[in-house]
């Protein structure tokens, strides 16, 4: 799968960002400030991990020849962090080829001036001719910074200055994370807007799907990332989640558990695609709580895991949904066709494969290979993968759009799930939140330490 998604991509779109299959041509999008190459960036460890040799020289030779950064669009920060930083650093650390190192210090270096607000929260957008930033006109009218977007830097800033020896990107990832630590939080939870001017949040709308999700997987993996040294990202991960269990976790009369949506105190009973990762998170971090707690963690993450994975069985298709809810009778299904499609996105696979992990379960496995066998039916075109519009229609209506994260995570997390465990040990790495691994700073202090 991964070879004819590459071969597709290359064939039809090499150094765009995205492979349009149905059109069959390439897509740049407008997140990237003007890169190009998102694909080739985010499949360089997947092609690497799975010894398809010929195919990772032909991108390791993009990135070398025609990889340019001197572009001036506006970019997302977030967007580009998770994709570009994390696809280089870990294509560095695997590898140890310094193109990488060089170009993810470079292009980290240009994303600074996002930073440059009265309180150092960065904002959404940067321009990278001007060097002047702006928050999403979508963020409360233009005011807010998102709590995913700016919680998600931790990781890779810290290892930009592990390997720059330029301390500014530990730095600002610290100031970002005073804030966070230091504010107050309703009933310990975090919202999903804060000004980057005053610092206050703007909405109390909580969420471990989009908008909030990959701060609280941040949390966790700081702390596992710094070789169990960031203490401060320890607890407010395990204080985050008594928060949210409290507050946002339901079981459906039909006995599913799931995360809600909390909007000042009233729930939204639904859970995104993206709230699925939640599963292979609590899992993760299991075994550092307290004792008395481990075993509930591990079984929490088993339910919502088992929840994902309702969303597909309950589906024509066998893949879920965007959103799923819990209403009106109904359980784990999208109630809006608006709703019903399916972008080939991994978060119910990378909890599969986390879970897999942790127990050995083989239905984990079973799981996995229910997808597998979805996405070949239903998502493989002619000329490379495609997302659909409702998974409830056997009948594919494709959505032109083979993403970038296809590579970077579903099929490397499925790739995962049938591999032994020493294959990037939970022990030695952590993957950021585009999938892509980060080594575990063992005997390096500089890796380590939130404050
Ligand atoms: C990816 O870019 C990342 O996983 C991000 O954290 C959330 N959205 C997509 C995949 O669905």
């Amino acid at each position: 799968m991964m070879q004819f998604a590459w071969q597709s991509y290359k064939r039809y779109a090499m150094g765009k960002n995205e492979l349009r299959p149905l059109t069959r041509d390439g897509y740049e999008g407008n997140m990237f400030g003007g890169l190009s190459g998102a694909t080739v960036i985010d499949s360089l460890d997947t092609l690497y991990l799975m010894e398809l040799k010929e195919e990772f020289q032909e991108a390791k030779a993009w990135v070398e020849e025609s990889f340019h950064l001197n572009v001036s669009g506006e970019a997302s920060l977030f967007e580009v962090n998770i994709r570009y930083i994390g696809g280089l650093l870990s294509a560095f650390y695997l590898t140890g080829e310094e193109v990488f190192r060089i170009k993810a210090i470079k292009l980290g270096e240009k994303l600074l001036p996002a930073f440059d607000t009265p309180t150092g929260i960065p904002k959404g957008v940067v321009n990278f001719k001007s060097g002047s930033n702006r928050s999403w006109g979508w963020a409360m009218a233009g005011s807010s910074s998102i709590l995913a977007e700016f919680g998600s830097l931790h990781l890779e800033f810290l290892h930009l200055t592990q390997l720059s020896g330029n301390q500014v990107f530990a730095e600002k990832v610290r100031n970002i994370r005073k804030v966070l630590r230091d504010i107050d939080k309703p009933f310990g939870l975090y919202p999903n807007f804060l000004s980057p001017v005053s610092g206050n949040w703007m909405q109390h709308h909580v969420s471990v799907g989009g908008l909030g999700d990959s701060f609280y997987e941040y949390l966790i993996k700081s702390w596992l990332m710094s070789a169990k040294t960031d203490m401060e990202a320890k607890d407010m991960y395990y204080e985050a989640l008594e928060a949210i269990e409290t507050h946002l976790l339901n079981v459906s009369p039909g006995g599913l558990t799931y995360i809600a949506e909390w909007r000042g105190g009233i729930l939204d009973h639904k859970m995104g695609h993206l709230a699925c990762f939640s599963g292979g998170m609590i899992a993760l971090g299991a075994e550092d709580a307290k004792e008395e707690k481990r075993a509930h963690y591990r079984e929490l993450a088993a339910q919502i895991t088992k929840t994902c994975h309702e969303s597909y069985a309950r589906s024509d298709t066998k893949l879920g949904p965007e959103a799923f809810w819990f209403n009106s009778g109904r359980e784990a299904v999208a109630t809006q066709t608006s709703e019903s499609y399916y972008i080939l996105r991994p978060e119910v696979v990378e909890s599969y494969m986390y879970l897999w992990r942790q127990t050995h379960d083989s239905i984990y496995r079973e799981w996995g290979w229910e997808v597998v066998k979805a996405l070949e039916k239903y998502c493989r075109t002619e000329a490379g993968f495609s997302g659909i519009q409702d998974v409830y229609s056997k009948v594919p209506d494709h959505d032109n759009k083979q993403q970038t994260f296809f590579l970077a995570e579903t099929l490397k997390y499925l790739y995962l799930l049938f591999s032994e465990d020493d294959m990037l040990s939970l022990e030695d790495w952590v993957f950021n939140t585009e999938a892509h691994p980060l080594p575990v700073s063992h005997s390096d202090s500089s890796g380590g330490g939130g404050a």
